[in-house]
């Protein structure tokens, strides 16, 4: 019997599409088919936009939580033989395959599959897709590819459900998260995980130390590379896709946040940095670290080398702590790719703006351009309850200068564990970010969504505009809010200027008075011009006339 056969747990998620939209699917050939969201426009006109929600949105997809998503990869792992022992993506890349999860990436990314696999091999990119996660929709984060978001989930000791939590994973894949991290701290992780990975369309993240801590009743003096390395093999049969290492927060690294302001702020870094001192020790995952490669490569999975020692306040950024950790990661970094095993790196936490460059240059040097995942960052400390926006800050400019993934961060952050309101608009406002640097990067095809919503705000095709736009529920009900009529919706003004001082509807007038006399809009102005130029010349060339 596995979790999913437990009738107790009662899942209820979200289906059906996006309002305005539909699921399609682009054949690259029979057995790979990349899913869509579909914009049909009132023009006649569609729009096919990057689509992360599996098969929740397809009116056609029959969804049984307790059996979980249809397995799209099973037939291509079993259909390919190990390189020189080694069956992840960075081996066959390296060795020239290109696998169908390239192919399917390419599509999704308006790329070629050769220059997928070459990003791969060369370890600046990676598939994280753990063979055991056959669920999984293949996706692919480098400084190359569109920037992706991942929304962490999972419960607390005090608060949170398998249910919560599994509906949490499909709200947030429905509006954009491209990976989600289960962090669950509280009852029954492995069920949860089992749970959410079965019914996940997109690549799952955890933090292993959490259930290794667990296992020991919490006490981290208590925990053992033993205890872990069994961790770590339970959640790779589970099929879990990425792991967050935190192998980088050394014994003697702790020192140096003595004096900052807010100490060591990550978890996972909190807890090794408890046993390194209680025991006086090398941290277990630092001297194991070859011995968990072989153990990762074995099911592809990847490291997220964690940044235990990522700066918790404006006051602590970039510091020495910071910079020591990253620079370990850097070398972890080399000693895994040598054995095939797909690495990114975990960035800060809070960092204003003008030191946000520097950490993008370092990791890039020291780590060999390893996809950079970073947590915001936050660009001031002063605002909880909008830290999605302070951080969201940080993240559209370290996602610009080439952050391949952005840890969201929702309202909740600092604060408490967020619910499911909560994780939509830490998306929503992730995909700004992930999409803002992605037009600044100029990604094949980014801008085309925009123009689209342009054209259709210009034409004053209201409904076209709510459902291209990244959230149309909230967008179609705050233009109801003032006008819910049904003519409103086709009308040439809304309710924040009126009828007579839209500005668009001003541009389409004088378009129109020019197009009425066969002239060019410049050509409409100038005769324009010259037409009151002559009336001035008629009054004198007087700049000041009498009242009459
Ligand atoms: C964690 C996190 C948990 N919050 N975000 C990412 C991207 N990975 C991991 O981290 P920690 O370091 O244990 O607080």
């Amino acid at each position: 019997m596995t979790a999913l056969d437990d009738r107790s747990v009662k899942p209820s998620v979200t289906t059906g599409p996006i309002s305005g939209s539909r699921k399609v699917y682009r054949e690259v050939s029979p057995d790979i088919r990349v899913p869509y969201r579909r914009v049909e426009l009132t023009n006649g006109e569609h729009v096919d936009l990057y689509d992360t929600s599996g098969p929740y949105t397809d009116e056609n997809a029959t969804i049984d939580v307790h059996s979980g998503l249809p397995d799209l990869r099973s037939g291509w792992i079993a259909a390919r033989e190990p390189i020189n022992g080694a069956v992840s993506q960075l081996a066959y890349a390296k060795a020239g395959v290109i696998t169908p999860e390239m192919r399917y990436i390419a599509t999704r990314e308006n790329l070629d599959a050769e220059f997928v696999r070459n990003e791969v091999a060369i370890g600046r990119a990676v598939i994280p897709l753990n063979r055991k996660h056959p669920e999984a929709e293949p996706m692919i984060i480098g400084k190359k590819f569109l920037v992706k978001i991942n929304a962490n989930i999972g419960n607390s000791a005090v608060s949170s459900s398998i249910e919560d939590e599994v509906e949490k994973m499909v709200w947030a894949t429905r509006w954009g998260a491209d990976t989600i991290m289960d962090l669950s701290t509280g009852k029954r992780i492995h069920e949860t995980r089992e749970w959410i990975l079965r019914n996940s369309p997109v690549p799952v993240g955890t933090v292993p130390i959490y259930q290794a801590l667990e296992k020991v009743n919490g006490d981290p003096a208590a925990l053992s590379w033993e205890v872990y390395r069994d961790t770590v093999i339970e959640q790779c049969e589970q099929g879990v896709d990425y792991m967050t290492v935190h192998a980088g927060v050394l014994l003697r690294y702790v020192p140096l946040t003595a004096k900052r302001v807010t100490g060591i702020v990550s978890r996972g870094g909190s807890i090794m940095a408890a046993w390194c001192l209680a025991h006086h020790k090398e941290s277990f995952l630092y001297t194991h670290f070859e011995e968990l490669c072989d153990i990762l490569r074995t099911y592809d999975v990847t490291f997220s080398l964690g940044d235990g020692l990522r700066p918790g306040s404006i006051a602590d950024a970039n510091d020495e702590a910071q910079f020591a950790e990253l620079r370990t990661l850097g070398e972890l970094t080399h000693i895994a790719r040598a054995k095939d095993v797909q690495v990114m790196i975990e960035g800060p936490g809070h960092v204003p703006m003008h030191k946000i460059a520097e950490n993008v240059r370092l990791e890039e040097e020291w780590c060999g351009e390893a996809p950079f995942y970073t947590l915001g960052p936050l660009a001031t400390d002063i605002a909880p309850a909008y830290d999605h926006i302070t951080s969201a800050i940080g993240a559209a400019q370290i996602g610009w200068l080439g952050t391949a993934m952005l840890c969201y961060v929702t309202p909740k952050e600092h604060l408490g564990l967020p619910n499911r309101d909560d994780v939509k608009t830490g998306v929503i406002t992730y995909k700004i970010a992930a999409h803002s640097a992605d037009l600044a990067k100029g990604h094949p095809g980014a801008q085309d969504w925009d123009d689209a919503l342009s054209k259709a705000r210009f034409e004053f095709r209201w409904e076209d505009q709510f459902n291209l736009s990244l959230d149309p529920d909230t967008a179609r009900s705050f233009h109801d809010e003032t006008l819910p009529a049904e003519p409103a919706k086709t009308a040439h003004f809304c309710s924040m200027c009126g009828p007579k001082f839209c500005s668009m509807k001003i541009t389409q007038d004088v378009r129109r008075y020019a197009e009425e006399r066969g002239l060019s809009t410049v050509e409409a102005i100038e005769a324009g011009m010259a037409e009151k130029s002559g009336e001035f010349a008629g009054t004198g060339n007087k700049v000041y006339l009498p009242v009459v």
